[in-house]
């Protein structure tokens, strides 16, 4: 790892000039006009040239600024390595002239190799959260930077994926016989009741494996901008599709907790999908008993959630085993300008809600950028409460403790499979 810092060392004034710069957001509309118009191979190559090491850099900057103890984890060098060997090999391509017809094709492979190498930085990232708190605990002022790094780090990499994806699918030879009218990732006309209803099958296979039954799902549609017509979204579908399955697993983990073995059997799921002006919502309701309203900040915790994998028989598919798809999912949502939001009324049951742009013009990259105020935000931390506590008892933190040390080794089976 020594050689590693003297890489690091060795490249700082170029990862500093790339970080100088803000990313540029890019539309869904300018994703997709870009490519059905007039889509040119040579005036990508030129954008993400720059654009690829700029986002790099930026996020780059942000994990150093990790605590030491964190960023010494094994895990955490190992994503920082990749990150650092690709914008090298994206710097090769800085100086070239682009008329060489052969860099077309040499960065078209490289981002292939790029994006296969950072296929695991969510596991690997996950791991040294957990490789973190086995060694030093719950710390909440760690654990509330961890949270604002992950949540931009992981858009980050969202974002870079999708230029990635946009560049390789758009002039590489892997055209995709089965969406013929997709623009790289992006279905112009996706129709969103058939992601639901395609999330819903998919998560159901996956609940069976866990319980005898899965719940129904009956799905709604209103369409207030045009009665009737079905509704369909510019977006990618493979982001939808992600949130829905993450949300579907967790209606039917809830479900079959509350009702397996009952006689009345399991209550449906019930999806809604609605267009207005501006939102084109989904909903997706479950009869599961509900959250009460203090554990749900939680359930987008990375250092909460985060378990060690649980040991899986082999009949069963291997669930990633890590909780961070629920903040995943809401990162997904959110960088194209949405929301997901949960709704729980404790006893009875939870709505989840994603919230996405109805106006592809409106839904422009959301990106972190590294500044000055990201910067102060790793330094002060969450700071003293500046609102009362409840003063019948004096405060006993060891219980506040104990009562973490519970969450962590009291998870039923069921509730570490499910935690993707
Ligand atoms: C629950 C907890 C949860 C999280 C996400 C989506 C649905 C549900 N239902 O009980």
């Amino acid at each position: 790892m020594r050689f590693y810092s003297y890489l690091v060392k060795n490249h700082l004034p170029k990862i500093e000039y790339y970080s100088r710069f803000s990313p540029s957001p890019l539309s869904i509309k300018q994703f997709l006009e870009f490519g059905r118009d007039n889509a040119c191979e040579k005036t990508s190559y030129m954008f993400l040239r720059k654009e690829l090491p700029v986002r790099l850099a930026n996020t780059m900057r942000e994990v150093n600024l990790l605590p030491d103890k964190l960023l010494s984890q094994p895990s955490v060098k190992l994503v920082q390595k990749w990150y650092l060997q690709s914008f090298l090999e994206l710097l090769e391509f800085e100086n070239r002239k682009p008329e060489d017809p052969h860099d077309l094709n040499d960065f078209l492979e490289i981002l292939i190799d790029i994006r296969n190498r950072h296929n695991d930085v969510v596991p690997t990232m996950a791991q040294g959260v957990i490789e973190y708190k086995e060694k030093f605990g719950f710390d909440p002022f760690v654990s509330s930077n961890i949270q604002y790094f992950l949540d931009r780090f992981y858009t980050n990499r969202i974002s870079f994926r999708m230029l990635i994806n946009q560049h390789t699918l758009l002039f590489g030879n892997d055209i995709n016989p089965a969406h013929p009218k997709h623009i790289g990732s992006i279905d112009p006309n996706c129709n969103v009741a058939e992601v639901v209803t395609d999330a819903y099958e998919t998560a159901k296979k996956v609940c069976e494996q866990y319980y005898p039954a899965a719940p129904d799902l009956k799905i709604e549609e209103f369409n207030a901008k045009a009665p009737k017509k079905p509704i369909q979204a510019v977006y990618v579908p493979s982001h939808l599709f992600h949130m829905l399955f993450e949300l579907f697993k967790n209606a039917m983990r809830a479900t079959n907790e509350l009702h397996e073995g009952s006689e009345e059997g399991l209550p449906p799921i019930k999806a809604k999908v609605t267009l207005g002006k501006e939102d084109l919502s989904v909903k997706i309701s479950d009869r599961g008993g509900g959250v009460p309203l203090r554990k749900i900040d939680r359930l987008f915790n990375y250092t909460y959630s985060t378990a060690p994998t649980p040991s899986l028989d082999s009949k069963r598919v291997p669930l990633a085993g890590f909780g961070h798809g629920l903040p995943i999912s809401r990162l997904y949502a959110r960088y194209f300008q949405g929301d997901l939001k949960l709704y729980s009324m404790e006893g009875v049951g939870t709505d989840a809600v994603i919230y996405l742009k109805a106006l592809s013009s409106e839904s422009f990259e959301r990106l972190p950028v590294f500044n000055k105020s990201a910067w102060r935000h790793y330094q002060g931390g969450p700071g003293a409460d500046d609102w009362s506590n409840p003063s019948k008892e004096p405060r006993d933190t060891s219980k506040y403790k104990s009562a973490f040390d519970a969450l962590n080794s009291n998870r039923s089976k069921e509730k570490l499979m499910w935690n993707t």
